[in-house]
């Protein structure tokens, strides 16, 4: 018998798929199309367990969706831009295109090395100018549709090597290379105006009930959108142009409770409080101190409130109180309006505040039943439902009820508006950083900003670049590359040196992927047309916000100008869970990682697939496990085994009766849910078959219709894959017991070649070569996925387990569906019952038909 030896079969097979173009897309006229996807890797050098994770549960549904009949694109690219080259470059003195692209051509070779079925005609790599020229085209039109707009903004500065950090960059507050104190500096930098979708992007969430519902509240959490009011407090003494502030609330039902204000140190209204202040030099030195920590270190609830007073006070527009104005750190200047009325009695982090300060506190919301809340005794704030008290015409009201009478007031006397506030702010997209795409914009002393002309593009990124030791863009020393003539005027003119953020490049990808060879368009529509959105999207829950954000912003876009039809690009989402070593994550810097490449060239690509889809649910964290990975790889010989034990008798046997019924291989159709009847109509009358023969064939369409649903509905690969190993058990059970001239072979040989079919889209390359051994001819991937009959599916016989006070004594094969008084006597009557319950006296029998009878006796 021949051995199993997977190098050379994963090899003959890869070659076999290229040679033949076995993955070339098809579009063939009538059937429907499924587009699977999986998220585009970043080439860092080397595939990890987690792409071998991802990357196979693509597989597996592209190759099923090819055997039901569809048309299935499934293709692959590089997400190929980024910072890492650029270190990569510095460290090692490659140039970042020459290191990315030798990372491509191993990772290539990696994924090959998986037998995953892709179309490698399609590949993209968003760092070739044939896509990156479409990139830059999309800007444009972002551009030209008013959604790209410069400002200054906060960048991270090293002042030692005078250059931009990227916040990865940044450790611990210092530069990642020289160690010095990492400044913020105000730079102008690009935008795109995400904001003005933030209300579609949040409704179209309802459109999306094949993602996952933790990934839609991470992406309305993220949109997070609030409703609230603008409320006036005049300023008691105007200075200069300033003699209102604006707050921005949620919670008006306080605004009664209401003892100082604060306003962000950044407030435009700052300055003029501050200057000629008496308090000036300490105001002054707060603000710096505030401006020196970052976002996130102001707004972490651990971080200790500051503030200031300014010596300013203002009116509450309702109960007409003096307000003391200070300026703390607690409140961001780029959310709502940068100016937050202190309500300490009802928000917590007031409460701490005005504790700290000395700021005295109101309690306007009563808890109802409760003893009256005093401030004296306060040790938090009280931040639940209540009836508002001291709070004028509206005492009584149980509060979420006066939000919106409150509102109705401030409006009707003109002290303030209602107003919908998003978290969501605009995506900064300019890189003051090399490798990326140039933002494809030329500024001109004469004509100012200028589109560069759509024939001008791609703006070429140079690549026989030298990084300076400080690390600073080589664009910004690159006259050749930044010298240019103005498109408008002729004139000179000096390009845009930022690049663009990488997620813009991931951002249209799949539409790429539609048309990835179109020279004169980033898409073609009708390509586009035919095959958004993508059926199936996969990839890392990491991702949830930013890259799935951006892809339907830009989706969104796209179909404004009537560029795509579809207004959400991914129909479906699966999110996997991490591989995980003892617990924690694989990773290279926890020192825990298996390399796929070792455990392919150990086990084969198979086995790799085999176990990584089978020892958890494709959304649950899987633990890695040398055991299952040799399990695994044993359960590959068993098949081997067992379908070379019968290569010799079934190669008698005409045709694999499987589908067709008459051996036919040919196209497969869409025929998911129908139900085949062949097998008996060529004969095999399933009531005419003995019980051996008859559970065989109900085993082998019990595995078929299991399959069906587990990959095709609910995704669960793993309870497929121990579906099969029980049709295995269970033909090994056949193979033993019924003695070999009994043996029903041509049903044997119909389920062998349905355990092949439904294993090929976990373990393509023993599946493949275990087809020629059944005699299947043409590839695998060639067949249609098998039928099943519902007919067959019916037990004659079924177990029943039976009880005495519990414990099980006796297993008995009975007729399914039996009922509770037949199968009661029939437990009664046996002669191992008999002698257990001899002597006492019976109480009870509990039936439960095809399962359980359970006998009570004293
Ligand atoms: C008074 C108040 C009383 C508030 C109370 C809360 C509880 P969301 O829901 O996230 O929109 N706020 C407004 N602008 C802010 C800023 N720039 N920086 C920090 N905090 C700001 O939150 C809105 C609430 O967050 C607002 O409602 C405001 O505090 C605060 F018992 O106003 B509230
Ligand atoms: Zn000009």
């Amino acid at each position: 018998q021949e051995r199993y030896d997977y190098q050379q079969i994963e090899a003959k097979w890869q070659k076999h798929w290229a040679d033949h173009d076995m993955f070339r897309l098809q579009q063939e006229p009538g059937r429907p199309k499924y587009y699977c996807l999986e998220m585009f890797p970043y080439p860092s050098g080397n595939l990890h367990m987690g792409h071998v994770r991802v990357y196979s549960i693509g597989d597996v549904v592209a190759r099923f969706k090819t055997m039901q009949g569809y048309n299935v694109l499934h293709p692959m690219g590089w997400d190929a831009f980024g910072l890492p080259a650029e270190n990569a470059a510095i460290k090692h003195k490659v140039p970042p295109a020459d290191w990315t692209w030798s990372n491509i051509a191993n990772m290539r070779r990696q994924l090959q090395s998986m037998g995953i079925s892709y179309d490698w005609e399609r590949e993209v790599a968003t760092c070739h100018p044939d896509y990156y020229k479409w990139t830059q085209w999309l800007f444009l039109q972002l551009y030209k549709a008013g959604l790209a707009y410069k400002k200054k903004a906060n960048v991270n500065w090293c002042p030692d090597c005078a250059t931009v950090l990227a916040n990865e960059q940044v450790v611990d507050g210092l530069c990642e290379r020289c160690d010095a104190t990492v400044e913020k500096k105000a730079l102008e930098q690009w935008f795109f105006r995400i904001t003005d979708y933030a209300q579609r992007l949040l409704d179209d969430l309802n459109k999306l009930p094949g993602w996952p519902d933790k990934v839609k509240t991470m992406q309305e959490n993220w949109i997070g959108r609030s409703e609230g009011v603008e409320a006036d407090f005049a300023l008691e003494n105007p200075v200069g142009a300033v003699d209102k502030l604006t707050v921005y609330t949620t919670r008006q039902d306080t605004i009664f409770g209401v003892t100082y204000m604060v306003l962000a140190p950044e407030h435009p209204a700052v300055e003029s409080l501050v200057s000629g202040n008496p308090r000036e030099v300490e105001l002054r030195a707060f603000i710096k101190k505030v401006l020196g920590q970052s976002e996130m270190d102001r707004t972490a609830n651990d971080t200790e409130k500051e503030g200031v007073f300014t010596g300013h006070y203002c009116i509450n527009p309702l109960t007409g109180d003096k307000v003391a104005v200070y300026l703390a750190n607690y409140v961001l200047v780029d959310y709502g309006t940068g100016a937050v009325m202190g309500v300490p009695a009802h928000d917590q982090r007031d409460f701490e505040f005005a504790t700290k300060y000395n700021i005295p506190m109101k309690v306007v919301i009563q808890p109802e039943g409760l003893p009256d809340l005093d401030v004296e005794e306060m040790d938090h704030a009280y931040e639940e439902e209540g009836r508002l008290v001291r709070s004028g015409e509206f005492d009584g009201l149980i509060n979420t009820q006066a939000l919106d009478v409150i509102a109705d007031k401030l409006e009707r006397e003109g002290k303030g508006v209602r107003k919908v506030n998003y978290r969501l702010r605009d995506w900064l997209i300019s890189r003051q950083r090399y490798w990326g795409a140039p933002i494809p914009v030329i500024y001109c002393e004469k004509c100012g900003e200028v589109a560069v002309p759509d024939e001008q593009l791609p703006v070429m990124l140079p690549t026989d670049v030298e990084f300076t030791p400080s690390g600073e863009s080589p664009l910004t020393t690159r006259p050749d590359f930044y010298e240019c003539t103005c498109p408008q005027c002729g004139g000179k003119g000096r390009r845009e040196t930022d690049t663009m953020d990488t997620f813009v490049c991931s951002s249209w990808y799949f539409l790429r992927y539609c048309t990835p060879k179109d020279k004169d368009h980033a898409f073609l529509k009708e390509d586009v047309d035919y095959w958004m959105n993508v059926d199936q999207y996969i990839g890392g829950v990491e991702h949830a916000i930013l890259h799935l954000m951006y892809a339907r912003f830009f989706t969104k876009v796209l179909y404004d100008l009537k560029l795509v039809k579809v207004e959400e690009p991914f129909e479906n989402l699966l999110t996997q869970g991490m591989v995980l070593m003892g617990g924690s994550k694989m990773s290279k810097s926890k020192g825990n990682t298996v390399s796929p490449e070792e455990i392919i060239a150990k086990y084969g690509a198979d086995t790799a697939r085999l176990f990584i889809l089978f020892a958890a649910p494709p959304e649950r964290d899987l633990e890695w496990s040398d055991r299952g990975v040799e399990g695994a790889h044993r359960f590959l010989h068993r098949v081997w085994r067992l379908v070379h034990a019968y290569s010799e008798p079934i190669a008698g046997v005409a045709g694999t009766l499987v589908g067709s019924g008459d051996g036919q291989t040919g196209a497969a159709q869409p025929v998911a849910g129908q139900t085949d009847v062949k097998l008996a109509a060529k004969g095999y009358d399933l009531s005419a078959l003995n019980n051996d023969d008859r559970e065989l064939v109900r085993v082998a369409h019990y595995t078929v219709k299991k399959l069906t649903e587990d990959i095709g509905q609910r995704f669960n690969f793993n309870t497929a894959v121990s579906t099969i190993m029980e049709m295995v058990n269970h033909l090994y059970q056949y193979k033993d017991k019924v003695p070999a001239e009994q043996q029903n072979i041509p049903l044997v040989k119909d389920a062998l070649a349905r355990l092949v079919l439904v294993l090929a889209p976990f373990a393509p390359h023993i599946c493949e070569e275990l087809w020629q051994v059944i005699g299947g001819g043409d590839s695998v991937y060639k067949q249609p996925w098998p039928n099943y009959d519902e007919q067959a599916l019916v037990r004659d016989e079924v177990e029943v387990v039976v009880q005495i006070n519990g414990k099980v004594r006796e297993k008995l094969q009975v007729t399914n569906g039996l009922d509770g008084e037949a199968l009661k006597a029939k437990a009664l009557e046996t002669e191992k019952v008999q002698a257990l319950i001899a002597g006492k006296s019976v109480v009870k029998v509990i039936t439960v038909p095809n399962k359980l009878v359970n006998i009570v006796v004293k």
